[in-house]
């Protein structure tokens, strides 16, 4: 694998984490799969990458890192280097190609064998049941503005539960709703790049709709470790004025409390109904007890802070991001660890209070390049040192963390920014395809198997 360059050690070895601390990487069906392969039907996000302008070079998910056939080197590559968990989702639109009755064989073939070669490497499976990849057929009906939708993913969730539920180690519905809704609805930057305030309000509702009918459709099948996964950007004021506080809060509520709220309070933050009320759908309220329906452990994922100022428009969330000051990755977002365990914190301290938690998702973008046979990110291994030194904090102060996964154990397609983002503890060649792990995963194989 070639010399190691750079700083190389994590400063943290598994034994510097309680013994059922758990460790894992992260990744997801679009964004390694390959979608031309396996029978699998389109998806938004083909048909959005499709269109021109939407990603970056016109990139799409059609080969990615064609995991769809070199399943098995990859979960080599997370056992080799001792990770205890893989999460990984499953696509819905390979599971079901046309969102909803006959099942693709191939497709529910393929994660059959990826569970079992999981747990053949002592690998705990953590799946996700929606990372993004919404069946083109359903796109067609409305998808997250219709609310049929909370229907057709339980249905979904208990065809994949039947199959693969008794293998599963966690399961969670839905990853980061707030992409799912927000970024996609109202930012317009991911499928179906909408940016619609009505579409918006209704796929914040829906989609934890649908987590909660999920739930529900999972638990019947006597599956357990059900949970909720999130994304969280601590949210700071610009500067010192009050109206920059405000809109801060207001970003806060949208991105970081709407969600779970919903499912721990049966309640939506008062500062985003003030903009959203009059485009929810009727009678939103009568679904809370559907949305809390009770989960099992709280997932986080974690990246950076946003500075947030009034963007002096007047018209809802009139807030827009401010340029920090912070060292930043190639996503251009800003490395705040101390956030990670703010969050921590918080979900435990005002929602989810006795619940296992779990950092589902952190890690960074960098600009990896192969050299000699090796990739030095030293970045990396600064960046996650940091962060799991956040995560220890939280765990010396009696929280309920649990584990920890990195985004991402492949370089890969990176939704609207395409292939250049390097998440990937392994590099990916997207000529070749070759994968070659980078020191950051020689330096987490020698932290985790220490000993
Ligand atoms: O690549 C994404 C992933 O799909 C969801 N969480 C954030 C990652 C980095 O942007």
């Amino acid at each position: 694998m070639g010399e190691r360059a750079g700083r190389q050690a994590m400063d943290y070895t598994r034994a510097d984490f309680p013994a059922d601390f758990r460790f894992g990487v992260a990744t997801s069906s679009y964004q390694i799969e390959g979608a031309r392969f396996g029978g699998c039907g389109p998806s938004h996000w083909d048909t959005f990458a499709a269109t021109p302008g939407n990603t970056a070079r016109g990139e799409d998910g059609a080969t990615a890192c064609d995991h769809y056939h070199r399943w098995a080197e990859d979960l080599d590559l997370v056992g080799r280097a001792g990770f205890d968990c893989y999460r990984f989702s499953i696509s819905w639109a390979r599971v079901l190609p046309e969102g909803a009755g006959q099942a693709n064989a191939e497709g529910l073939d393929f994660y059959d064998r990826l569970v079992d070669g999981m747990l053949e490497r002592g690998l705990k499976p953590f799946a996700t049941l929606y990372h993004w990849d919404l069946p083109a057929a359903l796109a067609d009906l409305g998808g997250w503005r219709n609310r049929d939708i909370a229907h057709w993913f339980a249905d979904y969730a208990e065809l994949v539960g039947r199959r693969l539920g008794d293998r599963l180690a966690a399961t969670v519905p839905v990853n980061e709703p707030w992409c799912v809704a927000w970024l996609s609805h109202f930012l317009g930057e991911h499928a179906p790049g909408l940016r619609d305030i009505r579409a918006a309000a209704r796929a914040m509702h829906h989609v934890l709709l649908a987590h909660g009918r999920a739930i529900s459709a999972m638990r019947a099948l006597g599956m357990r470790n059900l949970g909720l996964i999130t994304n969280f950007e601590y949210a700071a004021p610009a500067d010192e004025s009050a109206e920059a506080r405000a809109a801060a809060q207001l970003y806060d509520a949208i991105y970081n409390r709407w969600f779970i709220e919903g499912v721990f309070k049966k309640s939506y933050p008062q500062e985003v109904l003030a903009g959203l009320a009059p485009h929810m759908p009727d009678g939103y309220e009568d679904d809370f007890d559907t949305i809390a329906t009770p989960v099992d452990w709280v997932g986080i994922n974690y990246y950076t802070r946003k500075l947030i100022a009034p963007d002096g428009t007047g018209q809802f969330p009139a807030l827009k991001e401010v340029e920090g000051p912070l060292p930043k990755t190639l996503m251009d977002w800003e490395i705040h660890p101390e956030g990670l365990s703010f969050f921590i914190r918080r979900v435990h301290r005002e929602y989810a209070k006795g619940l296992p938690i779990y950092v589902t998702e952190n890690g960074m973008a960098s600009p990896d390049r192969l050299v000699d046979g090796s990739v030095a990110d030293p970045d990396r291994i600064e960046f996650l040192n940091r962060h799991l030194a956040e995560a220890r904090r939280t765990i010396e102060d009696g929280l309920p963390l649990k584990g920890y996964f990195i985004w991402s154990l492949l370089d890969n397609y990176e939704w609207a920014l395409g292939y250049e983002k390097r998440f990937g503890l392994v590099h990916v060649d997207f000529d070749t395809l070759e994968r070659t792990p980078k020191a950051s995963w020689h330096a987490l194989q020698a932290a985790l198997t220490a000993g």
